[in-house]
């Protein structure tokens, strides 16, 4: 079991746009460049797929020791061993999640643009809080806006990790590092590239001092 890292790039797959062996090749160029954490987001293929998808996906992040963090699916996560899930307002709750995964998962918790929500998902055992869209997607539909000074006040208020998600470019990016977020969580922005590589690096070198 992987633990979570103190800051950096959280690659998320972008799966509506690649087959698997896509995928499995971008992700590996994303790992290679300097993302710290992967989480497998699938919404859009059957169970056998995202199972064969994920066991694939598990064994590349082993190599590169980056935890491998399963949006949705609890079951799956346990079945494959995953390093930890992903979990929102329609899922299992987490302080349910902790009791079904054991105390040494990671388990991270979608707040929206909710700091009550984070409040609450840090006394019930999550490991790290995402907050967002922070900024304009069409990763996901019907996201909540969050302001960048929301990470300011959640840094204030909580101990647990920071994510950030939706949009963020090489152009943005920074402003949410600053704001105190200590992981950036990006889909479009790696996975559009034929070749994620050179801006996986730059997202990367958003974290420099
Ligand atoms: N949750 C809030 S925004 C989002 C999710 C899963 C999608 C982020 O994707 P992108 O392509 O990095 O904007
Ligand atoms: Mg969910």
């Amino acid at each position: 079991m992987k633990l979570l890292p103190a800051k950096g790039l959280y690659a998320i797959t972008d799966c509506e746009n690649h087959t698997t062996d896509h995928l499995i090749r971008k992700t590996k160029q994303i790992l290679q460049s300097g993302a710290v954490m992967l989480q497998y987001r699938n919404k859009y293929n059957d169970l056998a797929t995202r199972e064969l998808q994920a066991r694939e996906l598990k064994i590349l992040c082993d190599n590169y020791n980056v935890p491998f963090i399963i949006n949705d699916d609890i079951e799956l996560a346990i079945a494959i061993s995953a390093d930890g899930v992903h979990l929102g307002k329609g899922d299992r709750s987490c302080d349910m999640a902790r009791v079904l995964i054991g105390e040494q998962m990671i388990i991270g918790i979608s707040c929206y643009n909710d700091l009550d929500r984070a409040i609450a998902a840090e006394n019930t055992g999550a490991t790290y809080i995402a907050f967002g869209a922070f900024f304009q997607t069409n990763t996901k539909k019907n996201t909540v806006r969050a302001n960048p000074e929301l990470i300011q006040e959640a840094k204030q208020r909580l101990k647990l990790p920071v994510v950030a998600i939706g949009g963020i470019t090489l152009e943005n990016g920074k402003l949410l590092v600053d704001a105190g977020a200590d992981f950036l969580a990006v889909v479009s922005g790696i996975y559009r590239p034929d070749d994620p590589s050179r801006v996986t690096q730059s997202y990367v070198t958003l974290f420099d001092n």
